[in-house]
Formats: C-alpha cells, structure tokens, sequence
C-alpha cells in the first residue's frame, strides 16, 4: 500500500500512529507529498489534493484520514485490538471522540493558514470565531476523553494529534494554561511509543 502524507501534518499522524500501533509499517510504501505542489500524479490518487491519501493494494484510493484509518483497521490481519470499535455505543463514542480531534485539527489549520495571508488577505471577524471555537473546544475536550472506551482507541489517537499540532504550530496558544486534567492525559498519550515516534517535524 502507498501512503501520501507529509511529517507536519495531524491528518497523517493519526494514519502514521496507527499504523505503528497495528505492527503494518512493512505493508507501507511512504510518499512523502507537499499537497501544494498540485503534482498530476498525486491529484489522480486525490482530486482534493489534501494529504493523507491510501493506495490499497488492490488500486483503491482512499482519503481522507478517518477513511483511511476504518481501512486499515479493519484490514490489519487481525493485528492488535480494533482501534475503531465495530458496533456498539462504543464505536460513537470513538467516532465522536475521533471528530472532536479532527475539528480541532481543521481549526489550528485554519488558524495557520490565515497567519500566513498578507493583511489584506486576512478575516479577523473569522479568526476569532475560530479562536472562541479552539478555546471552547478545549475547555470540554477532557470531559469527553473522560466518557471514551478505556482501551486505547481512534479517538485518542486523534485529540493527543491535535494537541500536539497545537504545540507544533501554535505555540502561542497556551492551551495548557487552567486544564491540568487534559495536559496531563496528553503527557501520558504522548509517550505512548507510536505517538512519540510520529511526533510532527
Ligand atoms: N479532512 C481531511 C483533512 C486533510 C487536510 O486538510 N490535509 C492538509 C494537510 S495537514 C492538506 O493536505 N492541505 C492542502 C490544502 O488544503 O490545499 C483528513 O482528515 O484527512
């Protein structure tokens, strides 16, 4: 299987943590991709030309992240337990938990992605929707940690990724500043050998 992914991006953490945590690294081709760069090649795996992207081994172009991490869940030749529960209240709360970190993904992005404008170019009236939505985000994000499956899961997977974009790329956002509880959960995730090994550079 080939996937597409850079090093700094969240989306990819969580595909490239999960596949350490599934034991599938020698099932993967790595594509190191700049999503930018519009390459031809790449927009025929994805038209959206957003990273990550899966090629299975059967030619099936799968995107984006939650997509990709269901496959290769369900395909691990039965590698470890289900980091997506199959059925069950379980498999919401995962699902949920799974959503919670990706929004707060497409927030930072956003965030990024609009310190880099010119003046001219930026939208201050969004920008601090989006700061309220980061702030809100992370004042209830420990109450739903709390409410997860105990057995690490998806959903852990994807807020220990978006907080850890939130340290990468945000720096200034004290997010552990009043949420003791959440920072130390996230000291806890982050040594987890396959989050620390996909640690964003
Ligand atoms: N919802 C997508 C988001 C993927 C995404 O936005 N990836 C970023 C990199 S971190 C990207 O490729 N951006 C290129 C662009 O938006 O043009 C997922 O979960 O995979």
């Amino acid at each position: 299987m080939k996937l597409y992914h850079s090093p700094a991006s969240p989306y990819a953490r969580k595909v490239r943590t999960l596949i350490a945590e599934k034991d599938l690294t020698r099932l993967i081709e790595d594509v190191p991709t700049d999503p930018y760069a519009n390459s031809a090649k790449f927009l025929s795996v994805n038209p959206l030309g957003k990273i990550p992207a899966l090629v299975t081994d059967d030619g099936l172009a799968l995107f984006d992240s939650p997509v990709i991490c269901a496959y290769l869940d369900a395909h691990s030749e039965g590698k470890g337990e289900a980091l997506l529960p199959a059925s069950g209240r379980d498999r919401w709360l995962v699902m949920r938990g799974e959503a919670l970190g990706d929004g707060l993904m497409d927030l930072g992005l956003y965030l990024i992605t609009e310190k880099r404008k010119p003046d001219g170019e930026k939208s201050p009236t969004l920008t601090a929707r989006r700061r309220d939505q980061v702030e809100q985000t992370l004042d209830a994000l420990f109450s739903f940690v709390n409410e997860l499956p105990p057995a690490f899961n998806l959903a852990h997977i994807s807020i220990a990724c978006a907080l850890g974009y939130f340290d990468f790329r945000h720096a200034e956002i004290d997010w552990r500043n009043g949420r003791g509880e959440l920072a130390a959960w996230y000291s806890d995730m982050s040594n987890r050998s396959s989050l620390a090994a996909t640690a964003p550079i």
